[in-house]
């Protein structure tokens, strides 16, 4: 084979980093075959089929790879509004709103089935029109619900999950896939590999002349936030988190030197000045102070003056790393605080102590941390009493004492249940959840289940995040108005510009975390057994 044409599905405009990478690693040990990036998020729905047909007419690729980054429309956070819609149609108390809700409900559910349906179509369209042509397909999407998908994908597509660079090398070379994580129908039958030993990651730079002249497309991501990788793999094991399973648990580190030199590329030759650690966690752990410290040491040597972001553990960051994250360039940060309560913390197997997270935020604010942190909770985790819901509501007040009330923007993070995770087996293992269930197939009933939010507690906190939405207008992505996420300049950039006032106009999450306390707490004052939420299992009501 000699020629890969990868097609990057549509999903919210995002820099697609992960194909990048592919057709990089592929570039330096096969420089003779002819690749081309189409993404197909940059064009409009209704031109996407025939910018297949046209890119594989004209580039006459032997492999087809698509990549599937994401599916998920119902999303646990109230950045989305599809949450507030479905809080009204289960919770409120006004049968209008719940009238209202269910029609954008439905809208949504056609829009999710829709989106699923059009990204199928375009491997049936390259499977119809070429079918010499051989497709595989993986991303994040794709590893995250293979089972499912793998079914309605033509026979003969060659699934990866997780991580595909070995893989594609070996598919265009005419080897066998043995050792790698694939997934294959055949008739009614799947086949499936095992990943033998993942890919050392110490050769892996992006050759950015190289890049750009295969991924025209790569304009419309200038001034937008780019993605690097600077390890893979996540030793922890919180419940309900699939990011160990996508890129295992055993961390590999890329050398410091070719992680910035990755970035400098991109400073220098396209202008990029925001950056994504696309890593499941930047700080891993201990063993990863050494590489973390020389990424930010060389970014400074180097002069390089940018905003960067990534998903951090708090509570692993020491004085001296956070005066090279402050001095370094670090942007606003989304911090999984979870819950403010140790007991809920430990039993979602989260390995954080909320001392070293508190202690994490003071050791940034000493250092002139100047971003805004955005403080996930997942409220109604198991365990969850009333108690541990006032003391995340605490949680929330030390870390707001520490950074700055005008600083911290606590967002609800309902815990979404994903397959291959510890809480689905656990949830499937008590009942809440029923074996064999589709994940991808979402009625009124199963949403209601994944976005976790059991009786007896759901009502009110479903009470105070809508009292709160209310009063917002409506819940709204505080992530708009961060700096290091994937959005034009326009929508970021200081206080200046419209949508960021609005978005801290827009604190709803304080809000709902108040209402809660003030509903807690007026139950208190006036108990009723039946009010009183115990300790509790699991199982929903
Ligand atoms: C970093 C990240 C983000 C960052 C991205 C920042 C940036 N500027 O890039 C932020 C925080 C913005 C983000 C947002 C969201 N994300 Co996100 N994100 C991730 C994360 C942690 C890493 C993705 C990444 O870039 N990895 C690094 C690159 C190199 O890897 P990659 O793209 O996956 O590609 C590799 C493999 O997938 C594979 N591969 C990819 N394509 C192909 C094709 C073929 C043919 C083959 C063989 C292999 C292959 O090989 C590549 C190289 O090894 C993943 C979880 C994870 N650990 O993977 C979730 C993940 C991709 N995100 C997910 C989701 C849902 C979202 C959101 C939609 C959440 C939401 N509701 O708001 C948003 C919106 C994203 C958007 N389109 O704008 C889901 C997708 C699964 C799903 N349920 O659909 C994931 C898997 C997390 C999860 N829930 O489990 N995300
Ligand atoms: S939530 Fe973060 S730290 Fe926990 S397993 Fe997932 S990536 Fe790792």
């Amino acid at each position: 084979m000699d020629s890969i044409l990868y097609i990057f599905l549509p999903c919210k405009k995002v820099y697609p980093i992960g194909v990048t990478y592919l057709a990089d690693f592929i570039h330096r040990r096969k420089p003779d075959v002819r690749q081309r990036i189409l993404d197909l998020s940059l064009f409009p729905e209704a031109q996407r089929s025939r910018t297949v047909r046209d890119a594989a007419t004209e580039f006459k690729p032997d492999l087809v790879c698509f990549s599937w980054r994401d599916i998920q429309i119902f999303s646990p956070h109230e950045g989305d509004s599809s949450l507030e819609h479905a809080f009204n149609f289960y919770f409120a108390s006004n049968p209008l709103k719940r009238v209202v809700a269910s029609f954008a409900g439905l809208q949504q559910l056609y829009r999710y089935y829709s989106h699923i349906r059009a990204a199928l179509s375009y491997p049936w369209l390259i499977a119809k029109e070429f079918p010499k042509a051989q497709i595989m397909i993986g991303g994040g999407a794709f590893t995250a619900f293979a089972d499912q998908l793998i079914q309605k994908l033509p026979e003969g597509t060659i699934g990866i999950l997780g991580e595909g660079e070995d893989a594609i090398l070996k598919v265009i070379e005419g080897q066998l896939l043995e050792n790698e994580r694939y997934i294959l129908r055949e008739g009614k039958t799947i086949r499936k590999g095992q990943q033998g030993a993942p890919a050392l990651l110490d050769a892996l730079t992006v050759d950015l002349p190289y890049l750009t002249s295969i991924f025209p497309q790569y304009q419309e991501y200038l001034g937008e936030s780019i993605g690097v990788q600077s390890k893979r793999g996540c030793p922890y094991d919180c419940a309900f988190c699939l990011y160990p399973y996508i890129e295992g648990k055993r961390v590999r580190y890329r050398p410091p030197s070719m992680v910035v030199k990755d970035i400098s590329q991109h400073y220098h030759q396209w202008g990029a000045r925001r950056f994504w650690f696309t890593d499941a966690q930047f700080i891993t752990g201990k063993e990863a102070y050494p590489q973390c410290t020389e990424i930010l040491e060389r970014i400074l040597a180097e002069k390089l003056e940018i905003e960067w972001s990534g998903y951090i553990r708090t509570s692993l960051i020491t004085p001296e790393l956070a005066k090279l994250m402050v001095r370094s360039g670090v942007g606003d940060l989304e911090v999984a605080i979870t819950s403010g309560s140790q007991v809920v913390l430990n039993n979602l197997h989260m390995g954080f102590k909320l001392e070293r997270l508190y202690d994490g935020c003071r050791y940034l604010a000493e250092a002139g941390f100047k971003g805004k942190v955005i403080l996930n909770y997942s409220l109604n985790s198991p365990k969850e009493t009333e108690d541990s819901l006032l003391q995340s509501v605490e949680s929330y007040k030390v870390v707001a004492s520490i950074l700055g009330e005008e600083r911290v923007f606590p967002l609800m993070f309902f815990l979404g249940i994903q397959p291959n995770t510890d809480l689905e087996q656990r949830l499937l293992e008590e009942g809440y959840l029923s074996a064999g269930y589709n994940p991808l197939m979402l009625t009124p009933t199963s949403i209601r289940k994944l976005l976790y939010n059991p009786a007896p507690l759901n009502s009110f906190i479903a009470k105070a995040c809508l009292r709160a939405w209310e009063r917002k207008e409506g819940s709204r992505d505080p992530r708009k108005w961060t700096g290091s996420l994937s959005q034009a300049p326009k929508e970021s950039g200081p206080y200046a510009d419209k949508s960021l006032i609005r978005g801290i106009e827009g604190n709803s999450g304080r809000d709902a975390l108040l209402s809660l306390e003030e509903i807690l707490r007026s139950r208190r004052a006036s108990p009723s057994p039946s009010h009183r939420a115990e300790p509790r299992a699991t199982s929903a009501g």
